[in-house]
């Protein structure tokens, strides 16, 4: 083989890259907050992390369906309760409740994630909640009840989440709700990385001939 060509053969063996699955870990932290107090966000609002959007909608139970109503409030003013609720009205409290309208809060994307886990604040030692989920332009019930503050979800993919209560004694916030995406990165196949090798080796005994 002449020089140049193993020179090709090195150049051409880096361009072979493949490209595999990366996953990571997206936290949305609604209890980072610096305001005390109530922060009423309105009917729809969005947050980004790591370059990902996030579109959070009050939601309400009305006529067998889910309507957009309500209002997404931060609650910033205890330190351990801090997070996301729904008030459906000037009386209604800051939290997810079942109290008169069921209420929820819908999470959304552009393209379909792994839900990693979700951790809730409860007021009160009998709360739960319910999650649907939308996955290939259906919805489904995942659970119900589920009273678990700190919830590892597995595997659960979609682009849009449900989170709401459904009692009268059902009352909570969200503090924290983490996705899990896959990524495309680029690196070299292991095929190309021996041609590489290959070619150095080459190219190392050519030269030391050439002298
Ligand atoms: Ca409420
Ligand atoms: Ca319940
Ligand atoms: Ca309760």
């Amino acid at each position: 083989m002449k020089f140049a060509s193993l020179i090709g053969v090195a150049t051409f063996s880096l361009a072979l890259l493949s490209s595999v699955a990366s996953a990571s870990i997206i936290k949305y932290d609604f209890t980072d907050v610096s305001h005390l107090g109530k922060s009423d966000l309105g009917r729809v609002t969005s947050f980004t992390e790591d370059g990902l959007e996030m579109t959070v909608k009050a939601m309400q139970r009305r006529d067998g369906g889910w309507k957009n109503r309500g209002h997404v409030i931060e609650d910033g003013l205890r330190r351990n309760a801090r997070g996301l609720g729904v008030a459906s009205g000037q009386h209604d409290n800051w939290e997810i409740d079942g109290s008169g309208r069921r209420e929820g809060l819908k999470f959304s994307f552009d393209t379909e994630v792994h839900l990693f886990g979700i951790k809730t604040w409860f007021g009160d030692h009998n709360d739960d909640w319910n999650l649907r989920v939308k996955s290939d332009g259906n919805w489904s019930n995942i659970f119900k009840d589920k009273d678990v503050k700190s919830f590892r979800a597995g595997d659960i993919k979609g682009n849009q989440f449900i989170v709401w209560a459904d009692a009268q004694n059902d009352s909570f916030s969200i503090k924290k709700f983490m996705v899990k995406t896959k990524s495309m990165v680029s690196v070299p196949e292991p095929g190309s990385l021996a041609l590489i090798a290959f070619g150095l080796a080459a190219l190392v005994t050519s030269r030391k001939k050439l002298v």
